[in-house]
């Protein structure tokens, strides 16, 4: 990095990066486990024809989380989850209608077009917002993937993130960067509220933590994968991942090197594209790795859980962050497994990058019951 000062401290919590989180979680994977229980899908008919891109997610109850990953240690780097994944814990949510894809740049591109929106990315940060910073470094920009071009330690994610003047949606490399002919690619370079400004124009919303799990399990019950048990069944490729060598080699065996157009891969059982892989998904809820144990710890059943009254990372406890979901074409094995459905990121709320976008959806109109238990 040869940037100080202005939004460093975003690049430090950068989701792809959280291995703190296997330490950092105030829950014990050892004591508070649960265990996958059925799914019990709502009954009933879609309240109505479905928004146009959107599908009916019937809601019901759940087990949510990750279960502790078969004779591998939950270590920070090749992880099949952390902690703040766990432990397994019983959940209820109403009915919703959710985006079939991510938003895509084509989407984003008329919402910019019809209200004149500026992303966060896209504004020239404010003397008075960092004012340690020195004014030369207070330029406009986001955070970019930026492999080495050899292989290196996976302990220092700055080898291949970088904060680049000029990126934002249009320019998600930086400023030579186009999205020229990539309107059916999800949008990135969102920043948290630019989420909520789409989606408020498009009058929808983000999704609670609670609903993105249950419509990415599709129906199916605590599952590592939002399709089924194995990676690849009969060898297909699922969702677009990272192959070969992080960070620095991505063969693009699935398919893509990169980022892929929308719904290039089988949808889960919901007929949601995409759903893991390709890019992460901001949801509404705060970040907090001890919240799975909080809820847990109750015994009781969450019903339409929305998060914790505010943001924890004991890593960078000054942040303030969401939970992203979904992994993106940067997760592999050798670090970051986390397009397992039941995992969890998080992410900065102003910080976008090159692979985070969002998905949205839409209540019935029927009041949810907030948050806690019965
Ligand atoms: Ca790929």
């Amino acid at each position: 990095m040869k940037r100080s000062g202005i939004r460093m401290v975003a690049v430090t919590v950068l989701l792809l990066a959280t291995a703190d989180a296997h330490n950092a979680t105030g829950a014990s994977s050892s004591s508070v486990i649960g265990s996958f229980q059925a799914t019990v899908v709502n009954g009933g008919q879609p309240p109505g024809p479905a928004p146009e891109g959107m599908v009916w997610i019937p809601g019901g109850e759940f087990s949510m989380g990750a279960a502790d990953p078969v004779g591998k240690d939950m270590n920070d780097v090749g992880m099949n989850a952390t902690n703040d994944s766990r432990p397994i814990h019983r959940v209820y949510v109403d009915g919703f209608w959710i985006d079939k894809t991510e938003v895509t740049n084509g989407q984003f591109a008329k919402f910019v077009k019809a209200t004149g929106y500026v992303t966060v990315a896209e504004r020239t940060p404010k003397q008075e917002d960092f004012p340690d910073a020195p004014p030369e470094s207070l330029v406009a920009g986001s955070v970019v993937f930026s492999p080495p071009d050899h292989p290196v330690p996976l302990d220092d994610y700055l080898q291949w993130w970088s904060y680049v003047n000029g990126a934002n949606w249009r320019h998600p490399f930086g400023p030579k960067s186009s999205i020229k002919g990539e309107e059916q690619y999800p949008v990135v370079q969102i920043a948290y509220e630019d989420a909520l400004a789409y989606a408020k124009w498009a009058g929808k919303r983000l999704p609670t933590e609670a609903e993105w799990e249950f419509a990415a399990r599709g129906g199916l019950m605590g599952k590592p994968y939002a399709w089924g048990d194995q990676f690849r069944p009969n060898g297909k490729w699922m969702a677009n991942t990272n192959q070969g060598h992080f960070p620095d080699k991505d063969t693009g065996a699935d398919g893509y090197a990169g980022i892929a157009p929308v719904a290039q891969y089988p949808p889960n059982g919901y007929g949601l594209y995409d759903i893991t892989g390709n890019v992460w998904q901001w949801t509404s809820d705060w970040y907090r790795p001890d919240y799975y144990a909080q809820l847990a710890a109750t015994g009781g059943v969450a019903r339409n859980p929305k998060g914790p009254d505010s943001s924890f990372d004991p890593a960078e406890p000054g942040e303030k962050k969401r939970v992203h979901r979904g992994g993106s074409f940067l997760c592999t094995e050798q670090y970051c497994s986390r397009y397992m459905v039941g995992t969890r990121g998080k992410g900065e709320i102003s910080t976008g990058t090159n692979h985070l976008g969002f998905r949205l959806v839409k209540s019935t109109g029927v009041p949810a019951r907030e948050g806690g238990k019965e």
